[in-house]
């Protein structure tokens, strides 16, 4: 897409990377310590320890059978072991482009990110002329609502708003049954930031996903976690406790623009079994980009 744009926001990342792989290389002559230092390299960068491993032992591999072994060469190997563990769960992730009918759940803890994000995908939807219905189903916190009606004035579509404190799988109710009755393509469903630990909210997310199999069955549901890439590698214990309440399709992550930390992605991809659908970067409309694991590894490295 916007290759330039991904570059210039992920550029926290690359620059982290790219100076530490560089000193790698002036720092080490010798071809098995340059790929035991890349190794340390991506562990301190987040990547995590057994992708690090996994990633390297196949460049040492790799590498074995090729004659080149410049600078160059080996950064090229890297990249492409990269890529690899990206594409082994982005695999059958782009439900994007199809064009069936969908309903799209929002989960999350406090500040993720999540009402901005389903104004970002909105406004994709909207771009490729789908009809778009939100629902506004954080009903929790205060300002809530009137922060996605904003979303919904700015990116053109409807909304279906709670009242604060009305339970929020009557607005989903609603929202079900404006979405069949008034042929809309995506309805985006927002809700509440919640903690595993408050059991309330938790069983609440349940009703949810009860209401939207029962009122839209036969649609396509998917259910999207978003993860704060700055809060680094605690997404694995969010996951797991919202699997308890809910089934999970894939993950939203945010604010990769605001962290050197981007090699997160890696760790998250291959210890969550879960794809990465979308990545924000940044605080704009527009700032929100498809998953792509080769524009992603040619951004940061
Ligand atoms: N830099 C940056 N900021 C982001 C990104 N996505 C969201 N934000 C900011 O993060 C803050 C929280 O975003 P919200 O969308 O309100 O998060 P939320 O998950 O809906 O929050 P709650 O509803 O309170 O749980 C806002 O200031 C957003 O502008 C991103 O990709 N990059
Ligand atoms: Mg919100």
């Amino acid at each position: 897409m916007f290759f330039s744009k991904i570059k210039e926001n992920l550029k926290k990342t690359k620059e982290n990377l790219d100076i530490k792989i560089s000193n790698v290389f002036a720092n080490n002559k010798d071809i098995d310590k340059v790929i035991d230092e890349l190794e340390e390299t991506l562990i301190l960068s987040d990547v995590g320890i057994n992708t690090s491993v996994k990633i390297c032992d196949n460049l040492r591999q790799e590498l074995k059978k090729q004659v080149d072994k410049s600078e160059s060469a080996i950064k090229e190997l890297l990249k492409k072991e990269m890529e690899k563990i990206l594409l082994s769960s982005s695999e059958d992730s782009n439900s994007y482009s199809s064009d069936e009918k969908q309903v799209i759940l929002i989960v999350g803890v406090n500040g993720v990110g999540k009402t901005t994000s389903i104004g970002k995908i909105a406004n994709l939807y909207k771009k490729q002329g789908k009809k778009v219905l939100l629902a506004a189903a954080d009903t929790f916190r205060a300002g809530a609502v009137e922060q996605l009606e904003i979303w919904a004035k700015r990116t053109n579509c409807d909304i279906c708003s709670g009242k604060e404190g009305q339970d929020p799988a009557s607005v989903v109710f609603d929202a079900a049954t404006k979405f069949k009755n008034e042929d809309y393509d995506i309805l985006i469903c927002d809700t509440a930031g919640r903690l595993h630990n408050k059991t309330n909210l938790m069983n609440e997310l349940e009703k949810i996903n009860r209401i939207i199999d029962k009122n839209l069955e036969g649609i396509k549901k998917e259910v999207l976690i978003v993860l704060d890439s700055t809060t680094g590698q605690n997404g694995a214990i969010q996951v797991k406790s919202f699997y308890e309440k809910t089934s999970l399709n894939g993950i939203i992550l945010t604010k990769l623009d605001s962290t050197a930390k981007g090699g997160v992605v890696f760790s998250i991809v291959s210890e969550l079994n879960l794809p990465i659908k979308y990545i924000g970067v940044g605080e704009q409309i527009d700032d929100i980009e498809i998953f792509n694991p080769k524009e992603f590894v040619e951004a940061i490295i």
